[in-house]
């Protein structure tokens, strides 16, 4: 069964043109309640540790620089479907597949500076919350 709770960044390029109000507003508007949330720099290591599952594909260098280039927010997110409903909210990987009043639709530059992160299942919405926030956090 789905649990209620997802893991999202908001991404350097995003940060960097100050569109965290504005995508924060759009993951309010759309039901979701914010329960943890973080402004944050990754070290190199820690974007590595994170997107260790991309370690063979050939943008993981690229995705770990950016990742770790510029401050982020970290959020953990509630409601109903949680995992499934923010993939829609936040779109395709690249911003000109992503459908008309998506995320990253609004906000992404490119694939890999693309506005938002989403957690792809409720394992690893687990996962990475735990990553980031430590149980106290959480509540
Ligand atoms: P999503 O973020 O939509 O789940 P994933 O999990 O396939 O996409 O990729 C993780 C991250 O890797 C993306 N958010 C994006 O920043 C980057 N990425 C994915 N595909 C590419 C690509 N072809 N070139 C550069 N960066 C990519």
């Amino acid at each position: 069964m789905a649990t209620n709770r997802t893991f999202t960044m908001i991404k350097p390029d995003a940060v960097e043109k100050n569109y965290i109000g504005g995508i924060l507003k759009m993951i309010n508007d759309a039901g979701f309640k914010i329960v943890a949330m973080k402004y944050t720099q990754l070290s190199k290591e820690v974007a590595g540790e994170f997107y260790e599952v991309h370690k063979e594909r050939p943008f993981y260098g690229e995705l770990v620089d950016y990742m770790s280039g510029g401050p982020i927010v970290a959020v953990i997110l509630e409601k109903d479907n949680a995992v499934e409903d923010f993939r829609t909210l936040i779109g395709a990987t690249n911003p000109e597949d992503a459908a008309e009043g998506t995320i990253r639709k609004k906000y992404a530059t490119d694939i890999s500076a693309n506005a938002v992160h989403g957690s792809d299942s409720d394992e690893n919405a687990e996962i990475e919350s735990n990553f980031h926030f430590t149980a106290n956090e959480k509540h």
